[in-house]
């Protein structure tokens, strides 16, 4: 019986500093803007179908945009804010409501 030798393609890999980092994409902020004319139960269905909120959280969303003017509601890589964005403001001018979402870079 001969003894193991140590295999000769083994490549030693530094746990750190030559390990390259792999950057997380910049996040986006999708911000509900309040307005005088959608009604707050079609705001809430559209945070419920487009962010995929419960009710309560949709509600209380709605409400603080509602009272302050603006909610932040989520934050996404920017293709994906952007779209979610712009898809649930159509949902809103697809029934002559101003509803509208905005997106921005998060700080
Ligand atoms: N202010 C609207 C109303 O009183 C309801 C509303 C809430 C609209 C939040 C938009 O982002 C909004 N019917």
């Amino acid at each position: 019986m001969s003894r193991p030798v140590a295999s000769p393609n083994v490549t030693v890999v530094p746990k750190t500093s030559t390990r390259l980092k792999v950057a997380r994409p910049p996040l986006y902020k999708v911000i509900l803007l309040n307005d005088d004319y959608t009604p707050r139960e079609f705001v809430v269905k559209v945070l419920e179908a487009v962010f995929r909120m419960g009710a309560e959280k949709a509600y209380a969303v709605m409400m603080t945009a509602h009272r302050k003017g603006a909610c932040v509601i989520a934050v996404y890589a920017r293709d994906v804010a952007e779209t979610k964005a712009k898809e649930a403001t159509e949902l809103g001018r697809a029934k002559g409501y101003p509803l509208f979402f905005s997106t921005e870079p998060e700080e």
